[in-house]
């Protein structure tokens, strides 16, 4: 690392970059269009501008071919006038004053029919012609938008940011060693093989929480597989504005590094824009041999309730109990650890650590504005949102989520914002 205070680099977002080849996945271009500047949103665009050009060029050829056909009726029914004006000018010449008088009369009035027609044929056509112009101004207008985002797309996927230099074995030491600024740090915790990058939340008394988990827009899909919520998924980015999973190995190596222990915080918000948290005292993953396993000794204290303790949803007395979370083992689609005849992280769309199956559920699916029913699930047909049951129903799901995790002599100092915590029996 160079010695200056802040070193750029050019830095692929994508997490999988700091881990297994496996995580390079086909997602390239991510197409969702409220995900913001990253590049391969465009990509999208681009593809969709090119599968409409086609269909465009086809509607200006059949519209091409249209007015042809008009042009010719025009010039067919002016022919037939310029006919009759001569057959008149004839009868004129050959015919007696009263056949020709009765004649010339009809003559005329097949004339003005004519003539009408010819001027409502102009009319369409001017319509016709005007119709064409703008479909030509457009496509040429979508052919430069589809090259601009063409030449985009062309550029390697790539963002600038920065990443601080000051690393340590999680932000607690790096905010020891100076730092107070948020942002991306590169961590090694003592047992790791290599430095890691983490988004560390550090404030200006000094505490410095190591980010595990962060929900805040939908913008990705937490229905992953085993090896994708090992490594880590989503975005981290400089500002915080991204979602993203670390990895349950990452989690493993930070919160196992004896001696210190540590404390999780889960952090939720409303849609209504209220916010609580939740801590738990001596938060440890178990090793991947042990499926992640979820231990904590006691909940610490906050406002949120203590979901990961299970929660009584009145259908059954056993409810309480088989949602629980503590020591469970980490679950997703493609690896059942969980204590249902089922498996839960499928039904529910997610990975975590499932009970039978949860009264706490922060990697469940993303429903805007809350409220959703057994209907919105798209076939899921279980409670698969973003669920603190002890703050929310089941069937509300959380707008954002953050789990966070700080070593408990730090929080005990008094220098953190949520500081004086209540402390519950052990
Ligand atoms: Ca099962």
């Amino acid at each position: 690392m160079a010695p200056s205070i802040i070193h750029k680099s050019t830095f692929l977002l994508f997490l999988c970059s700091f881990s297994s080849a496996q995580m390079h996945s086909p997602d390239m271009c991510f197409t969702k269009d409220d995900f913001g500047t990253h590049c391969p949103t465009t990509c999208g665009i681009a593809e969709y501008l090119s599968r409409y050009q086609p269909s465009v060029d086809r509607d200006l050829s059949e519209i091409e071919v249209s007015l042809v056909d008009m042009r010719n009726l025009t010039k067919g029914a002016q022919d037939r006038v310029v006919y009759m004006r001569d057959s008149t000018t004839q009868a004129q010449k050959s015919s007696s004053p009263e056949a020709y008088i009765r004649k010339s009369s009809k003559m005329l009035d097949d004339i003005l029919r004519f003539e009408k027609s010819i001027i409502a044929q102009e009319a369409q056509i001017y319509q016709l012609q005007e119709m064409f112009e703008s479909n030509e101004k457009r496509m040429i207008r979508l052919k430069e938008m589809s090259l601009q985002l063409q030449r985009r797309c062309n550029l390697p996927c790539k963002d600038t940011v920065e990443i601080q230099t000051i690393t340590g074995k999680d932000c607690q030491e790096i905010a020891n060693k100076g730092a107070r600024t948020s942002g991306l740090y590169m961590v090694k915790p003592l047992k790791a093989k290599e430095s890691f990058l983490v988004y560390c939340e550090i404030d200006s008394t000094g505490s410095g929480w190591t980010v595990l988990q962060r929900r805040r827009d939908g913008s990705v899909d937490f229905y992953k597989n085993w090896v994708q919520y090992k490594e880590g998924f989503g975005y981290l980015s400089p500002d915080d504005t991204s979602e993203f999973w670390l990895g349950n190995e990452k989690i493993h190596l930070l919160s196992t590094q004896s001696p210190v222990t540590y404390i999780l915080r889960i952090e939720l918000k409303d849609w209504e824009g209220n916010k609580t948290h939740a801590d738990y005292a001596m938060f440890k993953l178990a090793p991947e041999a042990d499926q992640y396993r979820l231990t904590y000794a006691h909940y610490y204290g906050g406002d949120a309730g203590d979901a990961f303790d299970g929660y009584d949803f009145g259908d059954d007395p056993t409810d309480k109990f088989y949602t629980s979370h503590n020591g469970m083992q980490f679950s997703t689609r493609d690896q059942d650890n969980d204590k249902y005849h089922g498996n839960c992280a499928q039904q529910d769309g997610s990975g975590w650590w499932m009970n039978r199956c949860h009264a706490a559920h922060l990697n469940g699916r993303y429903y805007r504005g809350g409220r959703y029913t057994v209907k919105n699930t798209d076939g899921f047909d279980f409670d698969n949102g973003i669920i603190w049951a002890t703050w929310h129903s089941r069937w509300y799901s959380l707008k954002e989520t953050t789990m966070k995790i700080i070593p408990v002599n730090r929080l005990n100092m008094g220098g953190s914002q949520h500081a004086g915590t209540k402390q519950f029996g052990g």
